[in-house]
């Protein structure tokens, strides 16, 4: 008994040892230590029909077999297994780059805006892109029959519902729960009906501004303004405030800048005319108060609003607002 187990160690060794992959090496592995019928397995199965006398011994060696067998395999199975990795991998090659991501370039401009406004005490807030016709257009002094709520320029769900054109519903619902002092910003997408070309896209984003408090001025409004160009497109950026009309501020004005490729001597970007348009802006019309229940004579307010895809566009000197949507990672991966 002594001998077989001597010659099985034997065998089992060899075997180990020519194993030439993992697949091998298992096939010895269930040859000997194989739970039905490996040959090992076998002899312990069958001690129990060894005299009494021999079964301590035969039994320690028989179980010692094993575990050498077993350590054996092991052994050889990391050398296989180091073999393979320096069969397949060449470790001098140099590494591979993992790819990174970005943030798309409207993402990038929306994040420097809502920064520049966050340090002059402005808090982002956002709401529903679905909107009823009070929010979008009559709370914001634009009733029924209006030019603006026209079907044409709106995408309409059903009777009351449609896509909203501006981010003001959001400032409304928060005058509606708050009260002064107020002083936040609604970044986010908007839709319209509009005609696609080189500067339209049925959507695009909008960051609408809104402080309301006591004795807010027009100076609050030009000063916060002419600090958001200066920290956006430089110090040595000029502004100017042209009267203008919107419903919902009175009076309202225009902001232009001096182009920021040309400085204001006239090119391609600014048309020749030295001045870009980037922002609508006023005081908050009285009207606009009343819908929320803040006292007019109690509370003044300014309001803007700007496209961060057109200052998006200026700022990089792209020309057509549909390569932002088509996602080609040419134009993407420029940013
Ligand atoms: C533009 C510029 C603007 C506002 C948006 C606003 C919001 C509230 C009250 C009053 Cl809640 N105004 N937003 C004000 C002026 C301009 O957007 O070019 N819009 C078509």
């Amino acid at each position: 008994m002594k001998e077989d187990l001597g010659k099985l160690k034997d065998e089992a060794e060899k075997k180990i040892r020519q194993a030439k992959d993992e697949k091998e090496l298992d096939g010895v592995r269930i040859e000997f230590l194989g739970r039905k019928q490996g040959r090992v397995t076998h002899i312990l199965r069958n001690l129990k029909d060894l005299p009494p006398e021999d079964k301590p011994l035969i039994g320690g060696l028989v179980n010692k077999l094993k575990q050498f067998i077993q350590k054996e395999i092991k052994e050889k199975k990391k050398e296989i297994e180091k073999k393979e990795i320096e069969g397949y991998i060449d470790i001098t090659l140099p590494g591979k780059k993992p790819l990174l991501g970005r943030l798309h370039p409207i993402t990038q401009t929306i994040r420097e805006i809502k920064s520049i406004f966050i340090g002059l005490g402005f808090r982002v807030v956002s709401g529903p892109e679905i909107e009823t016709e009070y929010y979008n257009f009559e709370a914001l002094n634009m009733p029924r029959y209006h030019p603006a709520r026209d079907e044409q320029d709106s995408f309409y769900l059903d009777d009351n519902y449609l896509l909203r054109t501006q981010t003001s519903p959001v400032q409304i619902r928060v005058m509606q729960k708050e009260s002064p002092p107020i002083r936040i910003i609604a970044p986010g997408r908007c839709y319209r009906r509009d005609a696609v070309d080189a500067s339209h896209f049925p959507m695009f984003h909008q960051i609408e501004g809104l402080a309301v408090d006591k004795k807010i001025t027009f100076s609050d409004l030009k000063g916060s303004l002419t600090y958001f160009v200066h920290q956006m497109f430089g110090r040595d950026t000029k502004l100017r405030f042209r009267p203008s009309f919107f419903p919902f501020t009175e009076p309202s004005a225009e902001v232009d800048i001096s182009c920021i490729m040309c400085k204001g001597s006239g090119c391609r970007v600014c048309s020749g005319k030295g001045w870009l348009e980037i922002l609508g802006a006023g005081m908050v019309d009285p009207e606009v108060f009343k819908k929320v229940g803040y006292d007019p004579e109690k509370y003044q307010g300014f309001a803007f609003g700007m496209g961060p895809d057109r200052i998006c566009m200026l700022k990089y000197g792209i020309d057509d607002i549909r390569l932002f949507f088509q996602n080609d990672l040419r134009f993407l991966e420029q940013f």
